[in-house]
């Protein structure tokens, strides 16, 4: 089993592929990794970040990786730089899949109703079509609703409003959809799991903190749940838990721009124990 995570390095920041590589590779899965740009921190509070576009790599790397007839069982996709890398990892994803590969899309772009520094209309146009060609797609609300045009609302919500939305991104050719960030009082939070024919949700208690990198901490640890043979629900269900492990983890209050994920390894390493 070997999966190929596209994301950037941020070297500082404790998101994207400094999170995917270390927590997928506790489930025991080979993770390869194709960086779509170096960024001395993440984008997310920090100011006068580098940015490195790796952009034209991804052709030639590609092309070596068919020469050596490389192939990944699941492709999953997080932060990428720009709207030509979209196209870029479809035609790696051409390249190296086999018959069965998964594509897990968190088509990470944006939280609490606004896009991050350096994403547009164009980029999300783009986006949309890697959501339909996803077999899992991982949106906050917020992504959700840019993604199909719908209208954002902060706080709790109704199911009504959470089964519309859903509805909106399946219309955009998605298969399965987990929804990030439900919360239907004050006191939860939790995902809505969508899995082409109903919706189940898991609700657990809710911190009242905003915390960088915990969407790449919940995609890696469903892709390596998934992966492992769980179910898609438990997949979401173990991914919200050790997500909210990680948060209480991160006990130091200027601790601002990540949590502390590596305390969840012990747990994901004992999950196959
Ligand atoms: O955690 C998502 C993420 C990943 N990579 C970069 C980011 C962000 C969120 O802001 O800026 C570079």
């Amino acid at each position: 089993m070997r999966i190929l995570s596209i994301q950037d390095i941020s070297c500082v920041g404790q998101c994207s592929l400094t999170v995917a590589l270390p927590v997928i590779s506790a489930f025991g899965i080979e993770t390869s990794i194709l960086p779509s740009a170096v960024l001395s921190t993440h984008t997310g509070g920090f100011s006068g970040y580098t940015f490195r576009d790796l952009t034209e790599d991804i052709p030639k790397i590609k092309e070596h990786w068919q020469k050596e007839k490389i192939t990944f069982d699941a492709f999953y996709t997080g932060y990428v730089g720009n709207k030509k890398q979209i196209e870029y990892i479809f035609e790696v994803m051409e390249a190296t899949k086999k018959d069965n590969s998964l594509f897990i899309v968190d088509p990470v772009m944006a939280d609490f109703g606004k896009l991050y520094d350096g994403f547009d209309n164009d980029f999300i146009v783009e986006m949309r079509k890697a959501v339909a060609k996803s077999d899992y797609v991982l949106p906050n609300v917020t992504e959700a609703c840019f993604l199909s045009d719908f209208e954002y609302k902060d706080g709790v919500f109704t199911e009504k409003y959470v089964e519309d939305l859903i509805c909106a991104v399946k219309e955009l050719g998605a298969d399965k959809i987990v929804l990030k960030g439900i919360s239907f009082d004050e006191n939860t939070i939790g995902v809505a799991v969508y899995d082409g024919k109903k919706i189940d949700y898991y609700l657990h208690e809710k911190i009242n903190r905003r915390m960088h990198g915990t969407g790449d901490v919940f995609a890696s640890c469903f892709t390596g749940a998934l992966l492992s043979g769980f179910s898609l629900y438990d997949s979401a269900k173990t991914a919200a838990d050790m997500t909210l492990k990680a948060i209480k983890s991160t006990t130091d209050i200027n601790h601002w721009y990540g949590v502390n994920f590596e305390k969840i390894i012990p747990d994901i390493v004992e999950l196959f124990r």
